[in-house]
């Protein structure tokens, strides 16, 4: 093996890169220094190897294309493993591994798995290089698919080796694609070695480690040890009409439009009032309790990793923009003129292309099962920074982040939970958010469209017990002097036909509004069993003609059905046994109690 000559005197730092080496046995090390150059000479070398295909350079410059492994298309959470010394640490909602058995078993795949390789290392700071909020990881992977990912995706290279000194902490991440076998396959997390081992996958959420494994799942884990939170929230600023700007971050479970929401364009009769949107992030929150007790947020990443099909002009014209250069599009469809394609893109349906497996495609083609074939995966992606996005907030670079006034959980609900409520108190909020639940898209490999309980987002994604997350929430309540007004949001009610009732996408501003009216106490609400919701005539309906009643049936709470939520909510909450916070079992007596009188 060559060795390098190392860009850093970090002591941990080159012995854990070498012990490593040893294990995966690459041909050679390369650092990420971040620039522009070796950028450049990465792109060429994957271009010859065939890692990625450079796209129509006159449309979509700095564009390139990918095709993952057929079944290496969306995260596969049964990989997916805690591995702290006790069980109980990881919670119920984990799976599970003792950290020696997990270790053996990644190193045996890990074993001589990047012969006739490159290992690439790459140092990366989840947020503004420096902010008290950010945290550095090292990432080493013999995919530079992932290193160009990484590089839109975080801050990368030199500035990063020289914040983190000479023995500054850092999470060690470990990816290689292996023979990317779904048998060879496990992403672990190891909470109390600071260390996440991934082997086997290709896959965005399971590979970019500074993403959902280091800033959800580690840093779940170390939020609550260092009392912040780390969280699966857009956050968005909404400039109001007197000039105004406030932060709200929300949760949705993936691919329920944390995206489109975070960069909507307000509809005409709201943007003539003079509101605009800031987009601060669209997956992930860190927050602290700032020294003014009210609680501040970061986005810690730099890029989007957005689902493509459904994405166009009407339901994000502002991604559309920010889509069109120096972005890696995977598993859309390949055109014949080198741009890209997916079910839902703006304009016309391409006569022919290539699919996302490679192979020929023309509309209407049926597999043999007689389904359509599509062209695009249903979770193909985009990777872009964020700084491409027109609706960038100013604020993105700043060290302390961005106040937040609202914290918004959502789900996909056809029935049950109404357009909008408020939550009466933090601690209410807490529960609203612990028993969420949402139907499952193409984010997650397994069946789409079933109601699996989400609590806060966080379901796949929190990094220790979820009784002492929740717990963790509670304790964050009693230390804020102003902490946020919470509130619940559903997008996907539909009516007795199955009709979407709400329109949803720009139109949703007119639910912020409704939100941001009560953060200003502006506005009077109704008291329901299950919160504060927003009397008819106070979501500004200016220019959105809806069917009669449909605001109505929006609003409207059927106490059947929330009686028959409770026995979900009660299972969910009972295999926490004695470590769930009686708070929560307070709040379900009482949702209880106010829904049966
Ligand atoms: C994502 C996800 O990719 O939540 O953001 O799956
Ligand atoms: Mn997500």
């Amino acid at each position: 093996m060559k060795t390098s000559v190392y860009p850093t005197t970090h002591k941990k730092l080159i012995s854990w890169v070498k012990q490593m080496a040893a294990l995966c046995k690459p041909d050679s090390i390369a650092w990420i220094d971040g620039s522009e150059h070796q950028k450049k000479i990465l792109e060429k070398e994957a271009l010859t190897t065939g890692e990625i295909l450079q796209l129509n350079q006159e449309k979509l410059p700095g564009c390139f294309y990918h095709r993952s492994a057929k079944d290496d298309v969306a995260r596969t959470e049964h990989l997916t493993f805690i591995c702290t010394s006790q069980k109980r640490d990881a919670g119920p909602t984990n799976n599970w591994m003792p950290p020696v058995e997990a270790y053996k078993k990644a190193e045996s795949i890990f074993k001589g798995a990047m012969k006739g390789r490159v290992m690439y290392v790459i140092p990366f700071s989840m947020g503004p290089v420096g902010s008290p909020f950010s945290k550095i990881g090292v990432e080493l992977t013999d995919s530079i698919y992932v290193v160009l990912n990484m590089l839109i995706m975080t801050r990368v290279g030199e500035s990063v080796l020289k914040h983190l000194g000479k023995d500054g902490d850092f999470t060690k991440c470990l990816h290689s694609k292996a023979e990317l076998d779904i048998n060879k396959r496990l992403i672990l997390h190891f909470p109390e070695d600071n260390a996440i081992w991934s082997v086997g996958s290709g896959y965005g959420g399971n590979v970019l480690l500074g993403k959902k494994c280091l800033s959800l799942r580690i840093a779940s884990y170390l939020g609550k040890r260092e009392e912040w939170l780390a969280e699966h929230m857009l956050i968005m600023g909404i400039e109001e009409p007197d000039g105004h700007i406030k932060y709200i971050a929300a949760a949705f479970p993936s691919a329920c439009g944390k995206t489109n929401l975070a960069m909507l364009i307000p509809p005409e009769g709201l943007k003539r009032k003079g509101y605009r949107i800031w987009t601060v992030g669209d997956d992930i929150a860190w927050m602290r309790i700032d020294s003014d007790g009210a609680l501040w947020a970061i986005n810690p990443e730099a890029g989007f990793f957005g689902v493509a099909p459904g994405t166009n002009s009407k339901t994000n014209p502002t991604m559309v923009k920010t889509i069109q250069k120096n972005t890696i599009y995977t598993n859309v469809l390949l055109k014949h003129d080198k741009t890209v394609w997916w079910e839902g893109a703006d304009g016309d349906v391409p006569a022919e292309g290539v699919d996302w497996q490679g192979r020929l495609w023309k509309p209407g083609m049926l597999d043999g099962d007689r389904n359509i074939i599509r062209g695009a995966h249903p979770n193909s992606r985009f990777t872009t920074p964020i700084m491409n996005c027109p609706s960038a907030s100013f604020r993105l670079e700043q060290h302390h982040g961005v106040p937040i006034s609202a914290i918004v959980f959502g789900g996909r609900r056809a029935h049950l939970a109404p357009l909008v409520y408020e939550s009466f108190n933090w601690q209410h909020g807490v529960f609203v958010g612990a028993a969420m639940a949402s139907e499952t898209t193409a984010a997650q490999a397994g069946k789409v469209g079933q109601v699996r309980r989400d609590p806060m987002a966080m379901l796949p994604f929190c990094g220790y017990n979820m009784a002492e997350y929740f717990a963790h929430w509670l304790s964050m309540g009693k230390r804020m002097i102003h902490p946020p007004k919470i509130f619940h949001v559903n997008w996907f009610r539909t009516d007795e036909k199955g009709e979407f009732l709400w329109p949803g996408y720009g139109e949703n501003l007119r639910v912020l509004e409704w939100i941001l009216d009560r953060c200003n106490n502006k506005m009077d609400a109704v008291r329901a069993p299950i919160g504060f919701i927003p009397r008819v005539a106070d979501i500004d309906m200016m220019g959105l003609p809806l069917a009669p009643l449909a605001l109505e049936k929006l609003l409207a709470i059927n106490k059947k059905e929330w009686l028959e939520e409770l026995k979900g909510i009660k299972e969910f909450f009972g295999q926490f046994k004695k470590d769930l916070p009686p708070e929560l079992w307070q709040e379900y007596e009482s949702l209880e109690e106010r829904l049966r009188n």
